[in-house]
Order: C-alpha cells, then sequence, then structure tokens
C-alpha cells in the first residue's frame, strides 16, 4: 500500500514539473524494469575475479570496483544460482538494496521535488541552450541543442557529426581550437575527452558538458592546445536509460539469434579483443561479434586516428562512474604499459587539482591491478594503437553511496573539481613533453 501511494506522488511531482518547462525532470518509467532485482555485495577470497566470471555468464552485473568487496546487480530469477556459486566459492555476501526499482524511484523523486523547491531559471530549448544545465541531466537533445549553441557562439568550435548510432543518433564531436588560431595546418599538441560510452552513467555526459563550457572560456591553458570531445559516445543507450531502463549499460544493437539486445562499447575495441570480456549477448559486457563491430566505437576510432595524424595525441581521458579513481593502461594484463611513471605522476597531478574544491579524493590506480580484467577499452587502444601517452579512464563520483544515480545536485561541483583536475593536467601536457 505505502508503495503504491509512493509511486503516485512520484508521478504527480513529475507532472508538475514537466508542466512548470525547463529543465525537465528525470523521467518516470525508467525504473519499472527493475523491479525485484536486489544489489549484492560478496566478501571473501578472490572475491572479484569469481563475480566477474558470473557476470561473463550473464548471471550479475557489476557495479562497483573494489576488488575485495564487490558490489552487484542481480535477477529475481537469477538469485538462488548466483547465491550457490558464491558459496561453493568460499565467498559470503551482504544485500544492499532489496528492490532496486523502488531504490531509483526515490532518487528521482528527491531530484525532482529538488528541481520544483529551487526555482532556478535555467532552460534548454531548441531556440536556446547558453549552458549546460547544473541542477538536472539532459536529454540527448538537450545536450544536441547545447552543443550547436556553443559552436554558433564561438569561433573557436567546431561541431561534426562523425557517425551515427545504431538508430541512427548523430556521434557529436566537438574540436575546440586554440586561441589565435591562424587557421594554418600545424601540428600541435592535442586532448581527446570521450564522455557517455556507458549510457547509465549520466554524470559522465553531463560533466563533459561542463568542461566544454569552461574549455571555450578560458584563455590560457588551451593556448597551443587543440582540444577533442565526444560528449555522448553511445547517443541511444543513453535515451534508452532515461526512458526505459535507468541501468541500462551497452549500446542498442539487436543481437542476431539472442533476445538480448546491446554490444558493451568498452569492450568493442581494436586492442587484447576478447580477454576479459564475454561472448554473451546478455551479458553486460558482450564485447560484441568482432572489433569494432559497432558503428560507435568505429566512428569514435576513425576519428581518433584522423586526429592524431594531424596533431600530436598527448592525453585521451574516457570518462566514466563511478568510484572516484584515475585508471591507466593495461587492463587486460600486468603488464607495465609504455610512460607508466608519466601517467601516475600526471594522475596525481589530477587527483591534487581535483581535491582542492571539495576536499574530493581521487585515487590513481592500474585497471587490471586495481579492478578487474578487461579489454577491447578505448583507454588500452588508444595507449597501444595510437601510442597516446597518457591515457586514461576516470570514473567520477561518488564511491558507492549513490552510484550510477548520482543526484543532480552533485553535476557542479563534480565538474568544478574535475577542472581543477584537469586544469593541471593539461599544463603537464603543455610544459613538459
Ligand atoms: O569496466 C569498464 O569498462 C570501466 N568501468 S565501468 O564501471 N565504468 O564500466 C573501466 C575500464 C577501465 N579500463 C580498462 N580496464 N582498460
Ligand atoms: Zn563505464
Amino acid at each position: 500500500m505505502a508503495w503504491t501511494c509512493h509511486r503516485w506522488l512520484v508521478v504527480a511531482v513529475v507532472v508538475v514539473a514537466r508542466t512548470a518547462g525547463n529543465p525537465s525532470p528525470q523521467p518516470d518509467n525508467n525504473y519499472q524494469v527493475l523491479a525485484g532485482q536486489q544489489v549484492w555485495e560478496a566478501e571473501g577470497p578472490e572475491a572479484m575475479k569469481v563475480v566477474a566470471e558470473l557476470e561473463k555468464e550473464a548471471l550479475v552485473d557489476i557495479l562497483s570496483h573494489s576488488a575485495l568487496t564487490p558490489r552487484f546487480r542481480v535477477h529475481p530469477g537469477s538469485s538462488a544460482q548466483v547465491a550457490a556459486a558464491l558459496t561453493q566459492a568460499g565467498l559470503t555476501r551482504t544485500l544492499l538494496i532489496n528492490d532496486l526499482a523502488r531504490h531509483v524511484a526515490e532518487g528521482q523523486h528527491r531530484d525532482n521535488l529538488e528541481l520544483l523547491r529551487g526555482g532556478k531559471t535555467e532552460s534548454c530549448t531548441q531556440e536556446s541552450c547558453p549552458k549546460p544545465l547544473g541542477n538536472a541531466y539532459m536529454s540527448f537533445e538537450q545536450i544536441e541543442y547545447y552543443l550547436k549553441s556553443l559552436a554558433e557562439s564561438s569561433e573557436r568550435v567546431e561541431l561534426v557529426s562523425i557517425g551515427k548510432s545504431v538508430q541512427g543518433r548523430d556521434i557529436w564531436r566537438v574540436h575546440i581550437r586554440p586561441y589565435g588560431d591562424t587557421g594554418e595546418d600545424v601540428r600541435r599538441n592535442a586532448v581527446w575527452f570521450e564522455a557517455g560510452i556507458h549510457a547509465r552513467e549520466w554524470i559522465s555526459p553531463a560533466t563533459a558538458c561542463h568542461l566544454l563550457d569552461y574549455l571555450v572560456a578560458d584563455k590560457s591553458l588551451t593556448n597551443n592546445l587543440d582540444v577533442y570531445m565526444v560528449p555522448v559516445a553511445n547517443p541511444d543507450g543513453y535515451e534508452f536509460s532515461r526512458t526505459n531502463d535507468r541501468y541500462w549499460r551497452k549500446n542498442r544493437r539487436t543481437n542476431t539469434g539472442s533476445s538480448c539486445r546491446g554490444v558493451d562499447l568498452n569492450r568493442n575495441w581494436d586492442e587484447s579483443f576478447g580477454v576479459g570480456a564475454s561472448s554473451n549477448p546478455c551479458s553486460e559486457v558482450y564485447k560484441g561479434t568482432e572489433a569494432f563491430s559497432e558503428p560507435e566505437t568505429e566512428a569514435l576510432s576513425t576519428e581518433m586516428q584522423r586526429v592524431s595524424s594531424v596533431d600530436d595525441l598527448r592525453l585521451m581521458i574516457s570518462l566514466h562512474s563511478y568510484g572516484q579513481v584515475l585508471l591507466y593502461p593495461w587492463g587486460y594484463t600486468t603488464d607495465k604499459a609504455p610512460k607508466t611513471r608519466m601517467m601516475k605522476s600526471a594522475g596525481r597531478r589530477f587527483a591534487r587539482g581535483a581535491k582542492t574544491s571539495y576536499n574530493t579524493k581521487y585515487t590513481v590506480e592500474n585497471s587490471a591491478t586495481g579492478m578487474y580484467y578487461a579489454s577491447g577499452t578505448t583507454d588500452d587502444w588508444a595507449k597501444a594503437a595510437l601510442e597516446v601517452p597518457l591515457s586514461y579512464t576516470l570514473e567520477l563520483r561518488d564511491r558507492g553511496g549513490n552510484g550510477f544515480t548520482l543526484p543532480a545536485n552533485q553535476i557542479l561541483p563534480t565538474s568544478t573539481e574535475v577542472w581543477n583536475g584537469i586544469k593541471k593536467m593539461l599544463s603537464f601536457v603543455n610544459r613538459k613533453f
């Protein structure tokens, strides 16, 4: 009964907020599919290894990176099998969330209420979207409005569609040219940011949009530096996570011979393809039929190759969530990657810069040792194929309190601290090579 009342309240708030105009609140139906799903934590010998195997078999969905106590999502239909596998491996389990649908609904309800109470006049419509929203997660359409406004308002900004997603949405690439650029063909240092390759990690595209704003306003650091950014690498997945399934991770590929949709775009790159990934289309880490089988990774890699042929690509950061950790390659082996010392030291600069605003702590770790084995990822491919010296995956806020459903009131603090961290790294790129 309490549950029914609660749902009506959510619907009522959503209706009121929608009629109030912009920004639109979070949708009200993207959690129903999560009904009955639970979140567990496992503990014991080689816990992450055991859970990662279960993920490849499509029995669980790993949500956190702690090697000692991994957290994961379990469907009601597989909970008995998962429980038995954990017990057999000598692991104990703790129930953290009993009903994920209810958990997500409550979070969205809080965000919507805050939006109503805030009464701010932030706006993002087709007619005008001068700034990324700081108090709500934008729809893909709103992000497009913002990108177009940005390109129209600054001569330094070029916006290009580098390809289409499975469902035909544009993959937008922003290029910010340095101040005083005369348009001559000169080879410069360049940095590449990728965001939103995992659909449910909403803070990633949100932060990317704010970073664009800061980068365009910046007059010194980006001098003599070409900056490239793809703010939403997986637009279909992003929209699906807004409308149908808040925990959707992959793209929206229809997989031949399977009723399960989607390929994990961060397992689909042509670097050690297949190691630490799954061949099961129902798994959250399904690698796809072959490397670059997906139009999204194909578009990204082709453009990154083009950029690295005209510029010196020095830094690549793929924005993800969550965990507050800056990860450096390799992710599929514990062998040391070239320039590891440099990646660690630039990483520590990031962490120091990011801490200055709100005392938020980011750690700097190797992907394979700090987390779990994964291959076919953007960071490893950039490092191996393009020899980008500084290549990272940045897991944004938080450390698990809210996880993927980070409250919208953390968009601005996250963006600010990440900008402060990145500024430190950009000065490293410009000065020390
Ligand atoms: O597993 C991933 O793709 C990333 N974590 S997430 O929770 N955002 O899905 C981490 C990728 C780190 N990079 C490598 N392992 N190479
Ligand atoms: Zn991710």
